[in-house]
């Protein structure tokens, strides 16, 4: 650890947030949390966690009952800041910055001269210099990076997180660090904090390459799933089985396709090549069409499930499923959600949901009458119509013996 740093402050503790504060206060930086959730706040003060995250409430526990990390709803001074609050949607799918916004004039009252900012936030090209800005009039007394360079009172950068849910805490430590700083001192001083924990790379870039980073490794997934849903589409056509072309193509040295599926969801991959488009509609063509691809992919699902249903007197349908992905029971942006609400808003049957991971029925299903939250034993035993959703661990152990005599359609190629 390097002595620049005592105290840091994490503005904003959900999926990013938290994990990252607690891996500083385990490496014994004292730590600020500051979220605007006081719920979320009074519980990470109890040494406990409001998310889902393997590992993750050993080390706030320990954390915070070593008195290393301590969370609260105002900033309060530090020698680092950053920033992890979301980035979601307003309007046509543009990037809402007003979360960004509001942490960076939450914290401008407490900075001082040597303060490092960083911001993780997943943000369109140019936020980073916005951040900037807003902290340059908010505190005319200090300088910034854009007035000063080198020599700025306040040190600015862009380090993107690239964790993957469920692996959080492995990845922080593991994972290579892209560190764009607003200058190279800016880079070198985020390259320091970082070290503290970061047993991998920090690669210093600018504040501009590493924002669009972030964007282009989401957007180069996006476009490669949505080759494959392509092709699940054009060999249904062609009938012929997708999983079994995908494994061939990808004996080739060169060639690695990804997997088809009901779509994308999730909070990242479906939503950070829009930050993209809506910058340069008019260049990003191949991005904005995978995007399109991905979105389209569940209406296609569902009226494949319609055109099973069409020979049955009494449909009834059991979906396997509703996370975004496997063995996780995160239900944002999924896929599988999208399926059986659409399903049930064309009335195409009595629709069993299956999902080990929940323990009751989403409020955006539980409207509908005809849908029920059963058990995957008695959804295969009650319904004509079976749908594979998500590749949850369990579902492999299902009996195919159980599915003659049923309409099936495997999304996901559990059932190769
Ligand atoms: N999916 C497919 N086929 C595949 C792979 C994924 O249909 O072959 C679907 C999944 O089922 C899911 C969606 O894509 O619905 C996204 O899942 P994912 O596992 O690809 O990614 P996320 O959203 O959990 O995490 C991504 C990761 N980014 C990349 O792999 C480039 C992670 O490293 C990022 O940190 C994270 O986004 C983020 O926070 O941006």
């Amino acid at each position: 650890m390097t002595s620049s740093f005592s105290t840091v402050s994490m503005i904003g503790l959900g999926y990013i947030g938290l994990p990252t504060a607690a891996i500083f206060a385990s490496r014994k930086l004292k730590v600020i949390g500051v979220d605007v959730n006081q719920q979320a706040v009074d519980t990470i003060n109890k040494g406990k966690i409001h998310i889902v995250e393997p590992e993750l409430d050993i080390i706030v526990q320990a954390a915070v009952s070593q008195g290393f990390l301590r969370a609260t709803t105002r900033p309060e001074p530090a020698d680092a800041f950053l920033i992890a609050v979301p980035t979601p949607f307003k309007g046509d799918h543009e990037p809402d910055l007003a979360y960004v916004e509001a942490a960076t004039q939450s914290i401008a009252p407490v900075l001082k001269k040597g303060d490092l900012v960083i911001l993780e936030s997943t943000s369109p090209v140019g936020t980073t210099e916005k951040v900037a800005i807003w902290l340059a009039e908010a505190r005319q007394d200090l300088s910034f990076p854009q007035q000063a360079g080198e020599q700025a009172d306040i040190n600015i950068a862009y380090c993107p997180e690239r964790v993957l849910p469920g692996r959080v805490v492995h990845e922080l430590v593991s994972n290579d660090r892209v560190i764009g700083g607003m200058t190279p001192r800016c880079s070198q001083r985020a390259t320091d904090l970082y070290k503290t924990f970061v047993e991998a790379e920090c690669i210093p870039t600018n504040a501009r390459t590493a924002e669009m980073c972030k964007l282009t490794e989401n957007s180069f997934r996006d476009v490669n799933i949505a080759f494959a849903n392509e092709l699940s589409i054009i060999c249904d056509k062609l009938n012929i089985n997708v999983w079994e072309l995908v494994n061939l193509a990808n004996h080739h040295p060169r060639v690695n396709i990804l997997q088809p599926g009901p779509g994308v969801g999730g909070h990242c991959i479906a939503v950070d090549p829009w930050f993209i488009v809506s910058r340069t509609p008019n260049e990003a063509r191949l991005i904005h069409t995978a995007r399109k691809v991905n979105d389209a992919k569940p209406n296609y699902v569902v009226d494949q499930i319609i055109a099973a249903t069409a020979s049955v007197a009494d449909p009834v349908i059991a979906c396997l499923g509703l996370a975004f992905k496997p063995d996780i029971d995160d239900l944002r942006e999924s896929p599988a959600m999208e399926v059986v609400h659409l399903l049930a808003a064309r009335q195409a049957g009595k629709i069993l949901v299956v999902e080990p991971h929940i323990e009751t029925m989403p409020t955006a299903l539980a409207d509908f009458g005809d849908i029920e939250l059963v058990s995957v034993e008695d959804a295969i035993r009650s319904s004509n119509v079976i749908v594979m959703l998500v590749s949850h661990r369990d579902f492999y152990k299902i009996d195919k013996g159980l599915l003659k005599g049923k309409h099936v359609i495997d999304t996901r190629g559990v059932w190769r």
